[in-house]
């Protein structure tokens, strides 16, 4: 048996930040990865924005850059003007398409330098609770079963989470319309615009969206999103993103070296994800972002959330409920507004037709942005088309 501060399970983005606060804060932290490489096989578009990077003290480094891009397009369905979020309209800073695999990896580094252990390729197998409280985790290491014991563990186990839910939280389960069902191709021999991460809205995506992410110029990330409400046969999302490409030349001309596909959850902020002993993170807490899809950098503030909250709970040797809720009151604080507004807003966009949408991306691609963010789009569509978004006006 060995015995920890913090057991982190699972090194993504969420989970490797979390060891890494943790163990500045002076808390003996094993991360524990299932894979044997961290990072890899790579399960994402890899488009970031860069507002959120000093929050979790990262610096942009070259190595796991791929892209920097000036701005964001926002097609309708006929693809004519686009709504543009740009640095130069927007004076704000914009975004980076990553090397996932060199991102993750460097998170984990980064935690390795403050101090945590790690180790890979050692999945978490059960839970190991006294009473109603989580106090560690049968770990599978080296070819044996290892108990680690630890005052506070923390589920960072993704988006298939299984561990918090093997110590008994609700919170992971997902209605049927906040789960989105992706695929992505990363291409060759395309031709795409490296200044921009492109979005496509409509029918060709029903209730979700395609993506082009550039990783040169000619190389992208090309994936698509779909409500799994709105599919009849899993092979839909599949047909929607290639029939997408073969009706573009500039991508059907390209050749696809790497196929991935995931579930993305676009559901308002849950309201437990805690028990006493365990607090639940990044895609295990389903703090993903229910209209842009992205989860990196919620991921990675939950998790220095939890790293603070465990600092407090240890210092404090007091692992209830009531502490625990600390940490849904911090993640409430952060996300739960905007999480709403973007949910009800995703809710409406999905039952828009083609030619609603087309209408409304045509007239908010002439209202001015002067920030580069989901807040930014729906004030004009507000200014423009106040019906649309009536519900979520105390939002906006
Ligand atoms: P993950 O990155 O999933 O990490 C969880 C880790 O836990 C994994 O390494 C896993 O192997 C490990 N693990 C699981 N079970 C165990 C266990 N029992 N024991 C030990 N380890 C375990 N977000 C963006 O911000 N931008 C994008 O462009 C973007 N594109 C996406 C495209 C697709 C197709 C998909 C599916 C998602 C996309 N996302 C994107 C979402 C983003 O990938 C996630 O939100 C992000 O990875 C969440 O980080 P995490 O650390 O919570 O989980
Ligand atoms: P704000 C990102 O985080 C980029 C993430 C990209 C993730 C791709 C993953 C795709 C996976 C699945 C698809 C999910 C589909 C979800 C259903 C949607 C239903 C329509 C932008 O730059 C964050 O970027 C613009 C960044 O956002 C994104 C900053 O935003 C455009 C989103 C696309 C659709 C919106 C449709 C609206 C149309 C209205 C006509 C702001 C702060 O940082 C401010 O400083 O998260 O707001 O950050």
């Amino acid at each position: 048996m060995l015995n920890y501060d913090v057991l982190v399970i699972g090194a993504g983005p969420a989970g490797s930040s979390a060891a890494r606060y943790a163990s500045r804060y002076g808390l003996k932290t094993l991360l524990v990865e299932k894979r044997p490489d961290i990072g890899s096989p790579v399960r994402c578009g890899e488009g970031i924005s860069k507002a959120w990077m000093p929050e979790v003290d990262i610096k942009p480094e070259a190595h796991w850059i791929s892209d920097e891009v000036k701005g964001a397009r926002i097609y309708g369905p006929s693809e004519k003007k686009p709504i543009m979020l740009t640095a130069e309209s927007a004076g704000n800073e914009v975004g980076f398409v990553v090397e996932r695999d060199k991102f993750d990896k460097h998170i984990a580094t980064l935690a390795a330098t403050e101090g945590a252990d790690i180790w890979i390729k050692s999945p978490a197998m059960s839970v190991i609770k006294e009473g109603n409280r989580v106090v560690g985790a049968k770990i599978r290491h080296n070819g044996e079963e290892v108990e680690v014991r630890a005052k506070m563990v923390i589920a960072a186990d993704g988006f298939e989470s299984e561990f918090s839910r093997w110590a008994g939280l609700k919170s992971p389960i997902l209605k049927k319309n906040d789960i989105i069902s992706a695929l992505e191709y990363r291409m060759e021999n395309v031709d795409s615009n490296e200044d921009f991460t492109d979005f496509y809205l409509g029918s060709i995506a029903p209730a979700g969206y395609l993506w082009v992410f550039p990783k040169g110029p000619h190389e992208a990330n090309v994936g698509i999103g779909v409500t799994i409400t709105m599919m009849k046969d899993r092979l839909d999302v599949k047909n929607y993103l290639d029939s997408w490409i073969k009706s573009h030349p500039a991508y059907s001309k390209g050749r696809i070296i790497q196929q991935i596909s995931g579930g993305v959850s676009v559901n308002k902020v849950k309201d437990k994800m805690s028990l006493p002993g365990l607090l639940a993170i990044g895609d295990a807490a389903r703090l993903i972002d229910p209209i842009t899809g992205g989860g990196i950098a919620n991921g990675m503030i939950s998790g220095k959330f939890a790293a603070q909250v465990s600092k407090k709970a240890i210092d404090e040797n007091d692992f209830s409920e009531e502490m625990m809720k600390n940490y849904d009151l911090m993640v409430k604080d952060k996300f739960e507004r905007k999480h709403l507004r973007n949910w009800f807003a995703k809710e409406k966009l999905g039952t828009l037709s083609d030619e609603t949408l087309d209408k409304l991306v045509d007239v908010v691609a002439d209202v001015k942005m002067t920030s580069i963010s989901v807040e930014e789009i729906l004030k004009g569509v507000q200014l423009k088309y106040p019906e649309l978004v009536s519900q979520l006006e105390d939002l906006i």
